[in-house]
């Protein structure tokens, strides 16, 4: 290059007259590298999942420099100290973090946020690894399990997942996964069964191994909660597709092996103010049964994008707007709708993936939180799908039916009254009568230890209350948080977690949904911290 080339190439950016933000920011209090450092840590153990890695907000407020440093410094620690009746913990009252660490929290968010590195193709394949290839598995199934009924249960404080056998019981293998293990999904040929951790590692299972184990490993960024594979006709264990917090990006791999294949980044524009947003992570993934495409929600921009995986090199995305601060969501009974709730925008968004467009836009309670949801049919509205909330008593029960309940498509057809807020998960299935309801997060210890049940042929009649912890039987004093209901395959019988401390005790208590008695107790040195589970066959299928 000549120095007139050079010149060309490299002239003067229009932006050395923009306004920026100076990166250090002399308007914060001064810190120490080692009080900075402190901060860091404690702001990503405690702070980032609710105020974002760069601090632009989800469902806590934003803490970009340009509001902090206005409010100051007493008055941060004031906030920091006592929290807010708008949900901020009070972590110095709670003694959670000393005096001293709450100055140098108020401090550090007046500085501006440290950004973690991205996460390439290559970063992923260095992290990649091929346990078992696919030539050296078993051509057949090698163990005599009924692999249908299998549950992939998480053990969250270990890292691992507990693959227990649902006919027997019994714990087939724990397998080591990610940190923090999030949830497991199975493949469209139920024979693989893939688990993320929050540190965005996944892990491939063959349950046609004579023990089944790891066939496969990768990571696909830093922090992460999602993944799938690919269901639709002709494309059945052929794509795996998982989401990350950070990077913020989705990343499709072959389905048999995880060769990392696609990298999307999902930052972009907000869908209200149309805002641009650094951060947007991926939240929950879903497959299509009705078209080669994965559903993939993404949280800050509230933005559900259909990525049509047809050709990975030449990807088709439809882009649908529905709300702000998308989290979890499941199939309506057809498969044809999915509902995922907009969490901090009180909304369910019912997606209609046949047409590839918002079907609608609906108002439900306090921060709805359905895991997947449960269908099952109101005697009077037909087919509905249902969500509880962690932000008060209620479930919301949806019409899903636009063709012979039309009225009542996609509206709140029914509210329920159930045992108080903190609820995370409900379940029904087809060939049950009830629906099971969850309250963990509620602060009454009897409420988080228990579940409501209700008749769905008689919802006016209220809720029977089971009590899951009781009936665990454990001698210490855990917290026991009765979690996650999941049916078998066969649908005759319910799974909860019953999730105490990594130190106490847990247990998996087994329900009679046609009694709701007491079934079995499944108690263990390695269930420690159990939480999700996951039925081969109803995840499999979609069946909740
Ligand atoms: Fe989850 C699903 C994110 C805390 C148990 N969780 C999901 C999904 C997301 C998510 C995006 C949807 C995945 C999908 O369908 O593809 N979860 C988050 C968080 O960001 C949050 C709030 C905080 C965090 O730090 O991770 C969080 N989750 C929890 C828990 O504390 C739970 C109760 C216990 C645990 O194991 O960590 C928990 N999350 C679950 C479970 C599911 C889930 C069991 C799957 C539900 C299902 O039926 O599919």
């Amino acid at each position: 290059l000549t120095p007139a080339d050079v010149k060309y190439h490299a002239g003067p950016s229009p932006l050395a007259n923009v306004p920026m933000v100076d990166s250090r920011n002399p308007k914060a209090p001064p810190m120490t590298q080692a009080e900075f450092d402190v901060a860091r840590k404690i702001y990503f153990e405690r702070c980032a999942g609710c105020h974002g890695v760069l601090r632009k907000g989800a469902t806590g407020k934003p803490l970009t420099p340009d509001l902090t440093t206005a409010k100051g410094t007493d008055y941060l620690k004031v906030f920091i100290a006592y929290g807010s009746p708008a949900g901020m913990p009070n972590w110095q009252t709670s003694g959670e973090l000393s005096e001293q660490e709450v100055d140098v929290m108020a401090r550090y968010i007046q500085h501006e946020p440290p950004t973690p590195p991205e996460f390439s193709l290559a970063d992923m394949k260095a992290t990649w690894k091929v346990i078992v290839p696919p030539e050296a598995r078993p051509k057949k199934k090698e163990n005599a399990y009924n692999v249908d009924n299998i549950f992939s249960t998480t053990l969250r404080d270990t890292g691992e997942v507990a693959l227990i056998d649902g006919d027997t019981k019994q714990i087939i293998n724990i397998v080591k996964t990610g940190y923090a293990v999030h949830i497991s999904r199975t493949s469209a040929s139920g024979r693989y069964l893939y688990v993320i951790g929050r540190d965005a590692k996944i892990n491939m299972i063959d349950l046609w191994m004579a023990k089944p184990d790891n066939v496969a490993e990768i990571r696909v960024g830093l922090e992460a909660r999602s993944v799938d594979t690919s269901k639709f006709k002709g494309f059945e264990d052929k794509l795996a597709i998982a989401g990350s917090y950070w990077p913020p990006q989705f990343t499709i791999m072959k389905g048999d092996t995880l060769e990392p294949l696609k990298i999307v980044s999902t930052r972009g524009n907000t869908v209200d103010k149309q805002e641009y947003h650094p951060e947007p992570r991926v939240a929950s993934i879903v497959a299509s049964h009705y078209k080669p495409e994965f559903v993939v929600n993404v949280k800050e921009t509230g933005k559900t994008l259909l990525v049509d995986y047809r050709d990975v090199d030449a990807l088709k995305i439809t882009e649908i707007g529905t709300a702000r601060f998308l989290h979890d969501g499941g199939l309506d009974s057809s498969h044809r709708y999915f509902m995922v709730a907009a969490n901090q925008s009180n909304k369910i968004a019912a997606v209609d993936l046949k047409e590839g467009k918002l079907a609608r836009l609906i108002d439900v309670g306090k921060i709805p939180h359905p895991g997947r949801g449960a269908n099952f049919v109101h005697p009077q509205f037909g087919p509905v799908w249902s969500t509880g909330h962690l932000g008060d008593d209620t479930i919301s029960l949806i019409g899903t039916d636009p063709v012979k309940h039309r009225a009542q498509a996609f509206k709140v057809v029914a509210t329920l009254k159930g045992q108080g807020g903190g609820s995370l998960f409900l379940k029904s299935h087809p060939k049950s009568q009830h629906l099971y309801v969850d309250t963990p997060l509620n602060p009454d210890p009897a409420v988080a230890q228990s579940v409501a049940v209700f008749d769905v042929k008689a919802l006016d009649k209220g809720y029977t209350v089971l009590p899951i912890a009781q009936w665990a039987g454990l001698s210490d004093d855990g917290a026991k948080r009765v979690v996650q209901p999941e049916f078998n395959k066969a649908g005759d019988e319910v799974w909860f977690s019953v999730w105490s401390a990594k130190d106490k005790q847990s247990a998996l208590v087994v329900v009679d949904d046609k009694t709701l008695k007491l079934k079995a107790v499944i108690k263990d040195p390695r269930l420690i911290t159990p939480t999700g589970h996951f039925n081969v066959n109803n995840t499999q299928h979609d069946i909740y």
